[in-house]
């Protein structure tokens, strides 16, 4: 299969072209670059040192003979987009080209404008695309768990069967996400849901949870395939902020209380879900939707068991209750399903103490590349 990966130079994209590549699918990577911008930009890096995307593709081909082909170019610019698919004619899509941090998309107005116009129309322009040149085509996108936001309700997949005045009928399951980056997720699904509804276009939305890990199985062969790693306060999500943070003997920044719950799964996982995806692909008209976590955790139980499994291993780990820069709620109710990957045969890797160790071990390895003054978050929702 010829899958395209959009993003593939970032975290989840790199990582999945890899595991794609490596399993014979033919895949191509497109990516505008411009994470690295935004990181140069605030000032902030990678905790590991990344090989440009030229070098990184160029090397996994001289170690095990497979080709990436590549395309840089952004795709709000609807001329190269569509140019780079008729070149490379994908039978599949995995959409990760997105902005996707929310403390970024919550700096100012400009940040949020930019996060919703690059993510929107980036979006639509490939749904455009579809429709034009590969109408059979199946798309996957990276939506996210937080398009939900945290209802009194369990959190289906994506869908609810309602009884009102005595009707039925099943809809899109209501969101209510807690940022301008989340927000954008919500506007995608609904163009994607029209897109599928008025064209027949094929696509999964899939609602992954906070990401964790960095080592798959190919990015963990060589030091020049080696994946980014977030743990500045603007692009670093919570667990590896914290095995980061406990690797230099930072306190774990537990933002209030700690006690919001989040659906979290491992790298490897992301990569196995994605493959899935594409080989079960959504029917000619399917919007459909699987939310893609495998364990939920309360932040503050994740700052106890790295505390825990860093105290084992040596390290000095205390946890901060830090003043909440978020508006979000702390105390509340969450019970998100996640059976339908598992249905289709999904093997969960579970956190465990080996995993912490090895993110730990990582990160005590790269630590002298840890800038301390991109630790604490500086973006709040309230100003
Ligand atoms: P990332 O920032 O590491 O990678 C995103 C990549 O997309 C970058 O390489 C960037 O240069 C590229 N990109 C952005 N806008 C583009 C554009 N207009 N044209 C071309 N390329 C563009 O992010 P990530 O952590 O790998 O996340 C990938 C996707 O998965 C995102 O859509 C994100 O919302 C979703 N997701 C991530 C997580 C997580 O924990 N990392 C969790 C849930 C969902
Ligand atoms: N948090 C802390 N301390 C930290 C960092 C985060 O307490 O140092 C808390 C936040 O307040 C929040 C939770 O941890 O309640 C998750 O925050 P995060 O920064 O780890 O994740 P989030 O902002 O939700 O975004 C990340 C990715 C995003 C993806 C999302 C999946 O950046 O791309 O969509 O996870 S989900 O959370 O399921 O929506």
């Amino acid at each position: 299969m010829k899958v395209l990966v959009i993003g593939g130079d970032g975290y989840c994209g790199w990582a999945t072209a890899l595991h794609l590549s490596n399993r014979g699918y033919e895949v191509g990577i497109l990516d505008n670059l411009v994470r690295r911008h935004w990181d140069a930009q605030l000032g902030v890096d990678t905790l590991t040192p990344i090989a440009s995307i030229h070098h990184r593709v160029q090397h996994w081909q001289n170690l095990t003979g497979k080709k990436i082909e590549l395309f840089v170019g952004d795709i709000t610019d609807y001329d190269f987009l569509s140019k780079a698919l008729r070149q490379f004619a994908p039978e599949a899509i995995v959409h990760f080209g997105e902005q996707r941090s929310a403390p970024y998309s919550m700096i100012d107005r400009e940040h949020a404008v930019l996060t919703q116009v690059n993510n929107v129309v980036g979006t639509l322009n490939i749904l455009y695309a579809m429709k034009e040149d590969f109408p059979d085509c199946h798309l996957v996108k990276l939506g996210t768990m937080g398009e939900y936001g945290t209802p009194n309700i369990d959190i289906e997949e994506g869908y609810i069967t309602i009884e009102h005045n005595g009707r039925k009928d099943t809809l899109p399951y209501p969101k209510q996400p807690g940022s301008f980056y989340h927000l954008s997720k919500v506007h995608d699904s609904h163009n994607i849901h029209f897109a599928c509804r008025i064209w027949g276009l094929r696509a999964t939305d899939l609602n992954q949870g906070v990401v964790y890990g960095v080592l798959t199985e190919e990015t963990g062969m060589d030091e020049l395939l080696i994946n980014r790693l977030d743990y500045d306060g603007v692009f670093g999500t919570a667990l590896n902020r914290f095995c980061i943070q406990a690797a230099i003997g930072h306190p774990l920044t537990v933002y209030g209380k700690g006690s919001q719950t989040r659906g979290f799964l491992d790298i490897r996982d992301t990569v196995r879900c994605i493959e899935i995806s594409l080989n079960n692909p959504a029917s000619a008209g399917e919007f459909r939707v699987f939310n893609q976590f495998t364990e939920q955790f309360s932040i503050l139980d994740l700052a106890l068991m790295v505390k825990k499994a860093g105290s084992a291993l040596g390290l000095n780990v205390e946890v901060q209750n830090l003043a909440n820069p978020r508006v979000e709620l702390e105390e509340h109710y969450f019970n998100a399903k996640n059976t339908k990957l598992i249905d289709l045969g999904l093997q969960p890797h579970y956190l465990s103490e080996s995993l912490l160790d090895s993110l730990l071990n990582f990160s005590v390895k790269y630590k002298q590349r840890i800038d301390e003054q991109q630790i604490l978050p500086k973006v709040t929702w309230r100003k």
